[in-house]
C-alpha cells in the first residue's frame, strides 16, 4: 500500500518547471529509485481500479518511462498519464483511448485492449516470472555432470518454463506479446520491451543452463543488480579464440598431470581432481582476474583433492620437487616429523603470464582436518594486508577451497565467514571455491548436510554463491570471472560451487563401488571433460584435432623430463615446501642468528614513561567512566612507588615492544576491557558515541601499531587466524587470550594440529602467545582449569633424559623444544616473559597460564627493581626467605607454580615453619629448568620433596613434574604429592567443599610426617 501511494503522489500533476526538470533528466538508475516516503497521501487515485498494491510497481515503472518518451508505453497509458497529469479527477484519467480498435491494434495487443486490467495483471505477471528465475532459476540449471544431481529442494515449487506460465495467470496466447522489461532485468539489452516467448528463452540462458546463480537473499540492491547484469546481459558468455585456447591448454596439463602421476604410481594416495579437472582454470582465472586488478599476493588455502595439480599448475611448484615426493628411499634433511606430500605448503614469487605483473602465491600447509586452515589463511592475508598498508585488500588477498562434504559439516567454515566483515578481522573479501564432487569419502550429500546445496553457510555473510557444472570449462571460467570482479568490486567474499565428480575413489586405492554403486556406474560412462572440450573446439573451428594433440603430446614431454631429473634427487628437504619465509630473520641456512637472549629490563625511565601513558588520558576533553579515573589513579600511585600490578606488568611490555618497533596484536573476546575488567585498554568517551582511545598508541611517536580487538564468540575460528596472522612475521608480539583457559578446548584442533607440531611437520616457526585465565577459585568445575596437564603433556622435552647443563642450556632448550609453557607468580616475571618472546633469536609458540584472583591480590606486585636492565625472566624463582639462610635446617621443599605460592607461604607463615619449609616456584615449566630445579635440590640436602598444586592429581602439572625432577635428583629421593585427588571434573561446584580441599591439601605439604612410612 505504501508502495501505490509514493506511486499515487508521484502520479499528480506536475508543475511547468517540474515538467521541464523531469522531461531533461536521464531515467533515474534504480539505486537512486528507492521509495522514500513522500507526505502526499492524498493523492485520491485509489479509484482507478487497476491501482492497486501489488500493480503501483510496474506502472511507476512506465510513468517514469512515458515521461522520456510518451511513446515507449501504450497508448493507453499514455492517455492516462496525460490525463493524469493534467490534473484528472480521481478514476477519471483512464479513458479508452478513441480510434483504438482491435483492427488498429498490433497483433500481439490484440485481446488486451478492452481490458487495461488484464494488462496489468500480465506485465506483473511477467515480472513475477522475471523474478522468479532471478530466485530460483539455479534449481533448474544443469548443473550436475552425471545428471543425477543430488539436490534435494523438498519438492518445493519451481515455478518457470513456458510450462508453468499458467501459474503467473499467462497463457500460452501470451508468448507472442510483447512485454515492457523492469529495471531490475538486464535480458533486454538494448531493448526495453520482448515478446514473452523471447524473455522466457533470456532468462532460461542466463538461469538454467551450466551455470546456477543464487543471490537473491542478498540485502543490497547495487550488489544484485550487478549480478543481474553479469549474468543476464545477452552475450556475456562469449570468448575469444585466445581465451578459448588458454583455457583448452589448461585443461590439457590439469587431466594430463593426474594421468601422468597414475601411470607412474597408480598404487599411491594422491587424491587426484578426476572429474574436477576444471578447478585448475578455475583458480587461474581468478588469479588472472585479481592480478589484472592489482592483486600482487594471493594466499590460498586447500584440502587434500587436487592439491598436488594446484601446487603444480597453478604455483609452479617444480615437476621434479613433486615428482620426488613418490620415491620412498627419499631421506628427509631437514629436523622434525615432516608431512606426507600432499598436506604440505609452498610460497612462490613469478610473473603472471596474463598479465605480465609479478605475483607471489602461497599455499598453507596445512592438517588432515578439513577446513581447519581456514581462519589461519585468512589472518595470514590479515597480516600480509597490513604490513604493506594494504587497508582495502587491493593488493593481497586470499583464496580457499573447500570439500562439498567439509563445506557444509564442519563448523570453522561458520566461525570463519563470521570473521569476513569484522574490522580488525576482514580480508575484504574471500574467493571460495568448492570442488563439489557429491560425495564425501563413501557418504552421499542427503546423509552429509541438511541444506539443499553445501554452500548454503555463505548465505549468512550476503555472499553471492555461483553453482557452475565443471563439466563447462567455459561457464567455469565466465564465473570465476564474475567472482573475481565481485571481490574486486565489493571486498566480499562470494562461493563458487564447481559441480563435478570423483572419477576414482574417495583415494586412488579406494573402492566406490561398494557403496556408490549406480553413480560409478555412470562416472564409468563419462566421458572426460578435456575430451567433450577438446572436441567442442575443434567441431567449432578454434583448434585444430592436431594442434590439441601437440599441446598434450607438450606438456606430457614436460612431465617425462621433470620425471627423470626428480631420479637425481636424493635428499627432501621439507624447507623447499616453506609457506611462510622470513626473510633476513635466520641466517641463510635457516639458523638463528645468534644463541643468546638480550637482558629484558627497561631502564626507570622507560617504565614510568609507559605507566604514565598506562594511567593517563592521552587526548583532550574525553571524559572516562569515573570507575575507571580511579584505577588509573591508583596505577599512578603505583608508579610512583616503582611497582606494578599485573595489567601494569603486561602495559610494560606492550608499550616497550611497541616503542622498540615491534607490532603488538591483542586479540580474544573482550580482551580490550579484559573479561577481570583489569586491563582498560581502550577508553571510552562517556559522552560521546563510540569516541574511544587507546592510550597504548600514544607510547612514542615512532612506535610500532597496537592492536587490540575484541573478537566474535569463537575460539576455533579467532585462534586460528591468530595463527596465521603471527605466521606473516616474525616482529610481530601476536596474542589470543581465552575468555578462560578452559574455553581453549573448542579450538583444540588449531593448537594440536598447528601450533604444537607446527615446527616438526612444516619447519615453520611462530611465536603465538596463548594467554589462557587459570586458576581453582572455588568458581566451579568450568571456568577454573586451563588444562595445564594437555600442553604440558605435548611438550617434546624428554622426562627420563638428564640434559647437559651447560651455558647456553636454557636458550638451547628453547630452541629445541616445540612450545613454552609458564605460569607466572608476578607481574615482573609475566612482563620479561613477553619481551623474551621477541627479543629471542627465534620464535616459539608460547602457553602462559594467567591468574584471575592474583591480578589484584596485594602480593602479586612487582617493583621496578626486578625489571631494570639486566634483570630478565626466572625460570624458576627459589626460595628467599629465611629457610634460604639455614638450608642444612630445611625439612622440606615445596615445589609450586603459579597462584599457590601465594596460599602456601601464608599456610606456612600460619604453621610457623619459614624456617624449615622452603617454597620454590617453577615459573617455566616446559622447558623443565633442570639446571634451577638441580641447583635448588642440591641446597637442601636434609630436605625432602613435595610437588604442590591446587588441581587435581591426574591434573595439572604433577605427571610432568614428577619424573623430571626424579631424573634431575637421580632418582634419590621420592617425590611427594600434596594437592586435590583425581578427579573426573576439573573443580568441584560446591565452594564449602572447594575450601575443605584446599584446606587439605595445604595441611599435608606442611605435615612434615605426611609421608612418613610411604615408598
Ligand atoms: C575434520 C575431519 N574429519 C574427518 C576427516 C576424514 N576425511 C578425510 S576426507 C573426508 C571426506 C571429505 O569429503 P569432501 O569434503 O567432500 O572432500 P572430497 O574428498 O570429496 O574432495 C573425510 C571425512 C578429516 N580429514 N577431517
Ligand atoms: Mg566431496
Amino acid at each position: 500500500m505504501h508502495r501505490l501511494r509514493t506511486c499515487a503522489a508521484r502520479l499528480r500533476p506536475l508543475t511547468a518547471n517540474q515538467k521541464a526538470q523531469n522531461f531533461s533528466q536521464q531515467r533515474p538508475v534504480a539505486a537512486q529509485r528507492t521509495f522514500q516516503p513522500i507526505r502526499c497521501y492524498t493523492a485520491p487515485v485509489a479509484a482507478e481500479p487497476f491501482l492497486n498494491g501489488t500493480s503501483s510497481n510496474y506502472v511507476e515503472e512506465m510513468y517514469l518511462s512515458w515521461l522520456e518518451n510518451p511513446k515507449s508505453v501504450h497508448k493507453s497509458w499514455d492517455v492516462f498519464f496525460r490525463n493524469a497529469n493534467a490534473g484528472a479527477p480521481p478514476g477519471a484519467a483512464y479513458q479508452s483511448p478513441l480510434g483504438m480498435t482491435v483492427a488498429s491494434l498490433p497483433q500481439a495487443m490484440v485481446g488486451a485492449q478492452p481490458n487495461v486490467e488484464k494488462l496489468v495483471e500480465d506485465h506483473l505477471a511477467v515480472q513475477s516470472l522475471i523474478r522468479a528465475y532471478q530466485v530460483m532459476g539455479h534449481h533448474n540449471a544443469s548443473l550436475d555432470p552425471l545428471g543425477i544431481s543430488c539436490v534435494n529442494f523438498d519438492d518445493s515449487p519451481v515455478n518457470t518454463g513456458f510450462q508453468h506460465i499458467g501459474f503467473y495467470g499467462l497463457d500460452e496466447s501470451d508468448l507472442d506479446k510483447v512485454f515492457r522489461l523492469p529495471t531490475t532485468t538486464f535480458i533486454g539489452g538494448a531493448e526495453s520491451a520482448l515478446p514473452l516467448k523471447e524473455i522466457i528463452r533470456r532468462l532460461e540462458m542466463a538461469y538454467c543452463q551450466h551455470i546456477g546463480v543464487e543471490f537473491m537473499f542478498i540485502n543490497d540492491l547495487d550488489q544484485c543488480q550487478w549480478i543481474r547484469e553479469k549474468f543476464e546481459k545477452p552475450g556475456v558468455m562469449q570468448f575469444t579464440l585466445e581465451e578459448k585456447r588458454t583455457l583448452l591448454a589448461r585443461m590439457v596439463r590439469s587431466t594430463r598431470f593426474e594421468e601422468f602421476l597414475q601411470r607412474k604410481w597408480s598404487s599411491e594416495k594422491r587424491f587426484g581432481l578426476e572429474g574436477c579437472e576444471s578447478l585448475i582454470p578455475a583458480l587461474k582465472t581468478i588469479i588472472d582476474k585479481s592480478s589484472a586488478n592489482g592483486v600482487e599476493n594471493v594466499i590460498m588455502g586447500m584440502p587434500h583433492r587436487g592439491r598436488l595439480n594446484v601446487l603444480a599448475n597453478v604455483i609452479r611448484k617444480e615437476l621434479e620437487q613433486i615428482f620426488c615426493q613418490f620415491d620412498s628411499k627419499l631421506e628427509a634433511a631437514d629436523e622434525g616429523s615432516g608431512d606426507v606430500k600432499y598436506h604440505l605448503g609452498m610460497y612462490h614469487r613469478r610473473i603472471n603470464r596474463v598479465t605480465d605483473r609479478n605475483i607471489t602465491l602461497s599455499l598453507m600447509a596445512n592438517p588432515s582436518h578439513l577446513e581447519a586452515v581456514d581462519p589461519v589463511v585468512q589472518g595470514k592475508t590479515k597480516a600480509e594486508q597490513f604490513y604493506c598498508g594494504d587497508t582495502d585488500g587491493n593488493r593481497v588477498m586470499s583464496i580457499l577451497m573447500h570439500g562439498d562434504a567439509a563445506f557444509a559439516g564442519q563448523g570453522v567454515v561458520y566461525e570463519t565467514f563470521h570473521l569476513s566483515d569484522l574490522p580488525s578481522y576482514t580480508t575484504h573479501g574471500t574467493v571460495h571455491v568448492v570442488v563439489n564432487n557429491q560425495i564425501g569419502f563413501t557418504t552421499d550429500p542427503r546423509m552429509a548436510r541438511s541444506s539443499p546445496y553445501p554452500t548454503d553457510v555463505a548465505r549468512v555473510v550476503n555472499a553471492p554463491i555461483f553453482h557452475v557444472n565443471a563439466d563447462d570449462p567455459e561457464a567455469v571460467m565466465y564465473v570465476c570471472n564474475v567472482a573475481a570482479e565481485w571481490r574486486a568490486t565489493f571486498h566480499k567474499d562470494v562461493v563458487v560451487d564447481l559441480v563435478g565428480y570423483r572419477r576414482m575413489g574417495h583415494n586412488e586405492m579406494d573402492e566406490p563401488m561398494f557403496t556408490q554403486p549406480l553413480m560409478y556406474k555412470q562416472i564409468k560412462k563419462q566421458k572426460g571433460v578435456l575430451l567433450k572440450y577438446a572436441e567442442k573446439l575443434i567441431a567449432e573451428g578454434a583448434v585444430t584435432r592436431q594442434e590439441y594433440e601437440e599441446e598434450i603430446a607438450k606438456y606430457d614431454k614436460i612431465c617425462e623430463e621433470a620425471h627423470a631429473r626428480s631420479k637425481d634427487e636424493k635428499i627432501l628437504h621439507i624447507k623447499h615446501w616453506l609457506d611462510s619465509p622470513w626473510p633476513g630473520f635466520f641466517t641463510l641456512d635457516g639458523q638463528p642468528k645468534s644463541m643468546s637472549s638480550p637482558s629484558t629490563g627497561l631502564t626507570e625511565e622507560e617504565l614510568a614513561h609507559i605507566g604514565q601513558v598506562a594511567s593517563s588520558v592521552p587526548v583532550e576533553d574525553f571524559t572516562i567512566h569515573g570507575g575507571l579515573s580511579r584505577i588509573l589513579k591508583s596505577r599512578g600511585e603505583m608508579i610512583k612507588n616503582r611497582t606494578v600490578d599485573w595489567a601494569l606488568g603486561e602495559y610494560m611490555a606492550f608499550g616497550s615492544l611497541l616503542k622498540e618497533g615491534t607490532h603488538v596484536r591483542l586479540s580474544g573476546q573482550d580482551v580490550e576491557r579484559g573479561t577481570f575488567s583489569h586491563r582498560h585498554h581502550v577508553l571510552h568517551d562517556q559522552n560521546v558515541d563510540k569516541r574511544t582511545c587507546i592510550p597504548m598508541n600514544h607510547v612514542s611517536p615512532n612506535q610500532a601499531p597496537y592492536t587490540v580487538c575484541n573478537s566474535s564468540l569463537s575460539e576455533y575460528g579467532v585462534l586460528g587466524f591468530e595463527l596465521g596472522f603471527a605466521m606473516a612475521s616474525p616482529n610481530a608480539l601476536v596474542l589470543w587470550e581465552a575468555q578462560f583457559g578452559d574455553f581453549h578446548n573448542t579450538a583444540q584442533c588449531i593448537i594440536d594440529q598447528f601450533i604444537c607440531p607446527g615446527q616438526a611437520k612444516w619447519v615453520r616457526q611462530n611465536g603465538i602467545v596463548l594467554l589462557l585465565p587459570h586458576g581453582m577459585e572455588g568458581m566451579g568445575p568450568e571456568h577454573s582449569s586451563a588444562r595445564p596437564e594437555r600442553f604440558l603433556q605435548m611438550c617434546n622435552d624428554d622426562p627420563d633424559v638428564m640434559p647437559k647443563l651447560s651455558e647456553d642450556f636454557a636458550i638451547q632448550q628453547l630452541m629445541d623444544c616445540n612450545w613454552i609453557v609458564v605460569n607466572c607468580s608476578n607481574p615482573g616475571n609475566y612482563f620479561h616473559v613477553l619481551r623474551r618472546q621477541i627479543l629471542q633469536p627465534f620464535r616459539k609458540p608460547l602457553i602462559v597460564f594467567t591468574p584471575k584472583s592474583l591480578l589484584r591480590h596485594p602480593e602479586a606486585k612487582s617493583n621496578f627493581d626486578v625489571m631494570l636492565p639486566g634483570t630478565q625472566f626466572l625460570r624458576l624463582i627459589p626460595e628467599e626467605g629465611t629457610a634460604s639462610q639455614n638450608p642444612e635446617g630445611v625439612k622440606r621443599i615445596v615445589f609450586c607454580t603459579g597462584k599457590v605460592y601465594y596460599e602456601l607461604t601464608k599456610e606456612r607463615k600460619t604453621h610457623g615453619m619459614e624456617d624449615t619449609v622452603a617454597i620454590a616456584r617453577v615459573e617455566q615449566l616446559s622447558p623443565f629448568p633442570f639446571d634451577l630445579v638441580k641447583a635448588e635440590t642440591e641446597k637442601y640436602p636434609n630436605a625432602d620433596l613435595v610437588w604442590c598444586q591446587e588441581e587435581h592429581k591426574n591434573q595439572g602439572y604433577y605427571d610432568y613434574v614428577k619424573p623430571r625432577m626424579r631424573t634431575t635428583i637421580q632418582r634419590s629421593k621420592p617425590v611427594w604429592y600434596a594437592g586435590r585427588e583425581p578427579a573426573a571434573a576439573p573443580a568441584t561446584g560446591n565452594k564449602k567443599a572447594h575450601l575443605v580441599e584446599l584446606k587439605r591439601f595445604l595441611d599435608t605439604a606442611f605435615d612434615l610426617d605426611a609421608f612418613k612410612g610411604q615408598v
